[in-house]
């Protein structure tokens, strides 16, 4: 039955909040109102589309309650700090599910559209997710605007409103096909336009000197282009409390947008063409995941959505009774990667030339906003910009970069005198081949503190990468590993695990996730282990059918679920796991009788447009799901599966179907990784290197409980170092030695056997991430969770305790981190021991 009208008005009880109210009545009300009067729609033929947007419209209200709740707090605590997120990157996931998750109204909703006919499951797969960003570090900034908010910390994340996010990917006979992400085209109902709060950015130009009327000299900017950047606001509520934060992303447009001139004139094309290249700026998210390109237009966004946000915390600052002298008593920003480091010049620019601060002053003020999180050690991810482009379209900025350099250098020599390496190491500005500004020094020059996203990473970026910033300035460094949101990654993806979980030890968990060690004792409990084992079994078939629809494969639910899913990166090595693969195909082969464990491999994730190697990888993993599945030797035991276009939507339907988290990138690569917390925390158990947080998590859950192979990153370095020969590993290991060769052969290419050939030369012949030095282990530790999973009994029971054991790896875990070692700022902005 559609809701009528007569039930519109039926709802329509005095008293009843519909603005407010959380009750199935209320709620049902406000749905109805949404569809009449805003959209237009009559309940009986709205589509579901109608009914998506009218019930996010709904909640959306009862999130900007709290959001002017939460601003009219701060307004009567004006001395304490806001937390600013700098971030290139925001990879928020689908809002509705976890909005109502957090309001604690998903079954008062449920029900208020059931009276309408409407299943609110249908509403939530219907969601489109916008894609703004390539992965881990994007998903991160979420993951900690849902904790800031749920520890009711005050704060804001700035970043870019891109028309189009990561792709989407279309798997077409193997190989990826990249297609347009149009997240906006039916309406984005969570985010509101504020153009009464827009903001002038300037491009290019040139800067001249004068004497201001107190006789001092300064600098002004003539720019050449001024393009106007729009804020728009979605509300981010934390779980079950009142607070609810902001994150505010910024869309270009041109100052004016239609030139009337040139209209008048008869040139229509150049009437617009201001508007075009303007919007050009916030169009699209560069899909590229740790190796940055050097184009203009990065920078250019780089710096847009950069002094959107300081122009907008300064003229906050200053609107509550601020100086700009004490800026950084009131915000704390996190330069989230070197992404937005040019925020270092742009806040010292407005200090200096439009607040006519001195130098000094002005450079405290910079140092003590800004933090510094490094995400990665990868050569090619350590952001450089050529000057001459800087200068051009930066020209005032390049001018403070040379001032804090020169100081800098001076600095250097004076407790260093005479060494004129380490001068040039930490130059912000590389003089080999095209000189080029180094954003990691100036992030470091700029922040009183600096933070790698797990303990090896942080150690190795103090003994390698930044050890001469350690060695200088080593009150600065502190590690912070990183979290997510349970809410998210369990409440809202695993509702049979979370209910198992909340009513064996309370529903606390969420908010305090160390209270998961209350599950300890029940891993010996058989009857525990039972529902443990009914709840993944669920998980699993829903997967099954998901990747039915996905990808016509069949796959069995009783099978070992074992999942790669990851941006596909030679250093995270799917291609490793295909040499497993392979082998047990191989095994197969042989002795089709053999006892193998049945597995269902599963693989997802996207590889960067321009990089061919990740796309051969792909095609490679889906070449051997042509070869495996459908084998009558082996008769269905191994099963391949790529999965299209991995994202937040998708990520959310299959770590909880997992029951094998493949973690595998060759130790020292990975930071940290995020994607082996949220597998975890859904009872995959994890093979993995030793690499980044996996270090952490092993020594969590315990050795026993963890699957570990491979070499360490000391042995890596000091194999690479005694002149690694993967030829020699080749061929001295019969079975590598007949999977590699059964790839070179052609049978995984319709006979061709030159598709893969350049995959396998460099396995052969360079392997920089020591595939082959850790096929051996690899595959004897895969043997060992076969044997394992012949237990069900061992396997449910370590698989709890993973759970079980797994506090540490919240979000809101990280966020306190930085809140008492970066930030110095504690719930509602009051400051902690050593605020500035
Ligand atoms: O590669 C790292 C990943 O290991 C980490 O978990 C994530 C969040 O800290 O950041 C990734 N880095 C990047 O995406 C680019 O530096």
């Amino acid at each position: 039955m559609f809701p009528s009208v007569a039930v519109t008005e039926a709802a329509s009880e005095p008293g009843r909040d519909v603005r407010t109210g959380l009750d199935p009545a209320s709620l049902m009300q406000a749905v109805c109102d949404y569809l009449y009067y805003f959209q237009g729609r009559h309940p009986a033929t709205a589509s579901r589309n109608d009914f998506y947007l009218a019930t996010a419209y709904a909640v959306r209200d009862r999130l900007f309650q709290r959001g002017i709740q939460s601003l009219d707090a701060l307004l009567h605590r004006p001395d304490g700090r806001t937390v600013a997120y700098l971030s290139a990157e925001f990879l928020m996931g689908p809002q509705l599910a976890a909005n109502l998750v957090n309001l604690g109204i998903q079954d008062a909703m449920r029900e208020a559209l059931w009276r309408m006919d409407i299943r609110l499951e249908d509403l939530i797969e219907h969601e489109v997710e916008p894609g703004l960003g390539n992965g881990g570090l994007g998903r991160l900034a979420a993951c900690y605007l849902d904790s800031l908010a749920t520890l009711e910390i005050p704060a804001i994340g700035y970043g870019i409103r891109y028309e189009f996010g990561i792709f989407n990917q279309q798997i077409r006979d193997g190989w990826q096909v990249e297609l347009t992400d149009k997240w906006l085209h039916l309406g984005y109902p969570w985010e509101v336009a504020r153009p009464e709060r827009a903001v002038a950015v300037r491009y290019g130009g040139y800067t001249e000197t004068y004497t201001d009327e107190d006789g001092r000299y300064r600098v002004r900017w003539i720019p050449a282009e001024i393009v106007k950047g729009v804020p728009h606001d979605t509300p981010i509520l934390g779980y079950r409390v009142k607070t609810c934060n902001l994150l505010r992303l910024w869309r270009a447009e041109a100052v004016q947008t239609f030139d009337f001139e040139a209209f008048n004139i008869g040139d229509y094309a150049r009437a617009v063409e201001d508007q075009v290249t303007s919007e050009t700026i916030s169009k699209v998210l560069y899909p590229n995941d740790a190796s940055p390109q050097g184009k203009a237009l990065r920078l250019k966004q780089q710096y847009f959505f950069v002094a959107c946000a300081i122009e907008d915390m300064l003229r906050a600052h200053l609107r509550f009774g601020g100086t700009p002298a004490t800026f950084h008593k009131r915000w704390a920003a996190q330069l989230n990667d070197t992404h937005p480091t040019v925020a270092v010049p742009e806040l010292m620019r407005l200090l200096l030339d439009d607040h006519g601060l001195e130098w000094d002053e002005a450079w405290e003020v910079t140092q003590k906003t800004f933090g510094y999180t490094n995400h990665t050690l990868l050569p090619e991810a350590l952001e450089t910009w050529p000057i001459d482009l800087f200068g051009a379209l930066l020209p005032r900025h390049l001018e403070i970069v040379f001032e804090i350099n020169r100081r800098l250098c001076d600095g250097i020599r004076r407790v260093y005198p005479g060494d004129e390496d380490r001068v040039r190491r930490m130059s912000l500005i590389e003089e080999q081949g095209r000189r080029s500004l180094r954003m990691a020094n100036l992030a470091c020059v700029g922040s009183h503190a600096i933070n790698g996203v797990a303990a090896l990473h942080t150690e190795l970026l103090k003994s390698q990468v930044l050890s001469d910033w350690v060695a200088m300035f080593p009150e600065r460094f502190c590690n912070i590993t990183n979290g997510v949101t349970p809410r998210r990654f369990v409440v809202v993806a695993n509702p049979g695990q979370s209910k198992l979980i909340s009513e064996t030890i309370g529903d606390d968990w969420p908010i305090h996730l160390d209270a998961l060690r209350r599950l300890e004792t029940h891993a010996d409990d058989p009857e525990f282990r039972a529902r443990w084992r009914d709840v993944k079994h669920a998980n699993k078939r829903q997967l099954a059918a998901v990747i039915k629809e996905r990808t016509g494969i069949s796959v069995d639910p009783d099978s070992l679920f074992d999942i790669q899913v990851k941006r596909i990166h030679e250093y995270k090595r799917q291609h490793l796991n295909v040499l497993h693969i392979l082998t047990l195909y191989r095994r197969l082969k042989l002795n089709p009788d053999l006892d193998v464990v049945p597995r269902t491999f599963v693989f997802g994730g996207k590889a960067a447009p321009g990089y061919q190697v990740a796309k051969l990888i792909i095609k490679l993993v889906g070449a051997t799901g042509d070869l495996v599945n459908d084998d009558p030797d082996v008769r269905g035991r191994l099963k391949v599966v790529f999965f299209p276009n991995f994202s937040v939507k998708n990520g959310q339907a299959i770590y909880p179907a997992a029951d094998l988290s493949e973690q595998i990138s060759t130790a020292g690569q990975e930071a940290s990784g995020t994607g082996n917390m949220k597998f975890a925390l859904n009872g995959a158990l994890t093979i993995g290197t030793l690499d980044g947080a996996n270090i952490e998590i092993r020594d969590e859950v315990g050795a026993e409980n963890f699957f570990l192979f491979g070499l360490t990153a000391d042995e890596v370095r000091s194999a690479k170092a005694g002149g690694y020969a993967p030829r020699a590993i080749y061929e001295q290991n019969d079975e590598l030695r007949a999977v590699v060769d059964l790839i070179a052969s052609g049978a995984l290419a319709g006979g061709d056997t030159t598709l893969f050939r350049s995959l396998v030369d460099g396995l052969l012949w360079h392997d920089p991430f020591m595939v082959l030095a850790d096929y051996q282990s690899y595959v004897a530790c895969q043997e060992r969770v076969a044997a394992l999973w012949r237990d069900p009994e061992a396997w449910s029971r370590m698989s709890i305790l993973n759970v079980a054991r797994m506090g540490k790896f919240s979000s809101d875990r990280s966020i306190r981190d930085y809140c008492e070692r970066v930030w110095h700022v504690g719930p509602l902005g009051a400051p902690t021991e050593g605020a500035p």
